[in-house]
């Protein structure tokens, strides 16, 4: 009996090592497998990731390379020409598909020029003191925009080197501080019309943004009556909304007519209406110079580019120059945000 018995308890014995085995390997292999699909994964998310890496390299590329190419356009306008108007090339939108992309890769941006808005950092004269004039004619602005016009003084404070308060709306460190989080008046000319965000409202600054622009210039800047919409030109001193009209329509007909816009500001004053202007304020004519012109050299390049999915938005504020010896135009890039501007 006990002879016989032991075969059998070794052949049990080997009987369930065998099956521990066989769990074990399968464990092993689901082991192995669940690692495999985990790292495939990965791997998958890698790929994906580069990809869109790529892609979006791909479509910053291309919006420089328009930029460059928006650049070069307002160069070769300079060349051919010393006003700016409408119906010049620059103004025309442009988009096309992307070279060498896939379908529905596409590349596209437009140039708008910045000297057709209210420039906030002519508020601000270059000793850092409020331009009363411009608070006045940015006051204008806002009441055309039905914007409260108190908030030029807000804006102005921000600006202006003092920390007291302007007129009766004026805000400066003092209200700022006491904000959650709190922070302090910049005191320095804008940067972008987006910091206005910390001054106003999101819904304000919705309604103002495309009527004003931050130029980066020492000197106070022109509006260009060639591409001034109605709200920034009716916010001129001595105008009413009757003599804009005039200026438009002698605008609409020349763009129409003769596919071009002023030549000269003195073409202005042969309007019946801006001729009265002339004869009842003694200063008007020479304010009207001041502020006003039928050239511009800030513009604003907006770009889309969209490659596979990479897309993105670039915009660009370019300064257009002219040398002192008024032969090689420079056309530089003075900011670039994918922002808002
Ligand atoms: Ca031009
Ligand atoms: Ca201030």
């Amino acid at each position: 009996m006990l002879r016989n018995s032991v075969p059998h308890i070794v052949w049990r014995r080997v009987s369930s090592q065998r099956g521990i085995a066989l769990i074990t390997a399968v464990l092993i292999t689901a082991l192995i497998a669940i690692i495999a699909v985990a790292m495939i994964s990965e791997q998958q998310l890698d790929i994906r990731r580069t990809g869109n890496v790529l892609d979006r390299a791909q479509a910053w590329q291309y919006a420089l390379g328009m930029e460059t190419i928006a650049r070069l356009a307002l160069r070769k306008d300079a060349e051919n020409n010393k006003t700016d108007h409408r119906m010049e090339e620059w103004n025309k939108p442009v988009q096309f598909p992307a070279p060498d992309g896939a379908e529905g890769d596409m590349i596209g941006g437009r140039i708008e020029d910045l000297q057709g808005r209210f420039n906030l950092n002519n508020l601000v004269d270059e000793k850092g003191n409020i331009d009363t004039q411009q608070l006045q004619q940015f006051k204008r602005l806002l009441t055309q925009l039905d914007l409260s016009p108190g908030l030029a003084e807000r804006v102005a404070d921000w600006i202006d080197a003092g920390s007291t308060p302007h007129g009766l709306d004026g805000a400066e460190d003092d209200e700022y501080t006491r904000l959650d989080p709190p922070y302090r008046t910049g005191n320095t000319a804008l940067a972008s019309p987006s910091e206005l965000l910390l001054i106003l409202s999101k819904e304000e600054y919705k309604k103002l943004a495309e009527y004003v622009a931050v130029l980066p210039s020492r000197k106070k800047t022109k509006i260009n009556i060639n591409t001034a919409p109605v709200e920034v030109l009716a916010s001129l001193e001595y105008v009413s909304a009757a003599d804009i009209d005039e200026l438009l329509r002698q605008r609409e007909k020349l763009e129409k007519q003769n596919n071009k816009g002023f030549d000269k500001i003195d073409e202005v004053f042969e309007l019946p209406a801006f001729q009265a202007l002339r004869s009842q304020h003694r200063d008007f004519e020479k304010y009207f110079r001041g502020c006003c012109d039928v050239t511009s050299h800030f513009f604003l390049v907006t770009v889309f580019a969209q490659f596979d999915k990479g897309e993105l938005t670039l915009r660009s504020v370019i300064e257009r120059s002219v040398s002192k010896e008024k032969k090689v135009h420079r056309v530089t890039t003075v900011l670039r945000t994918q922002g808002d501007y």
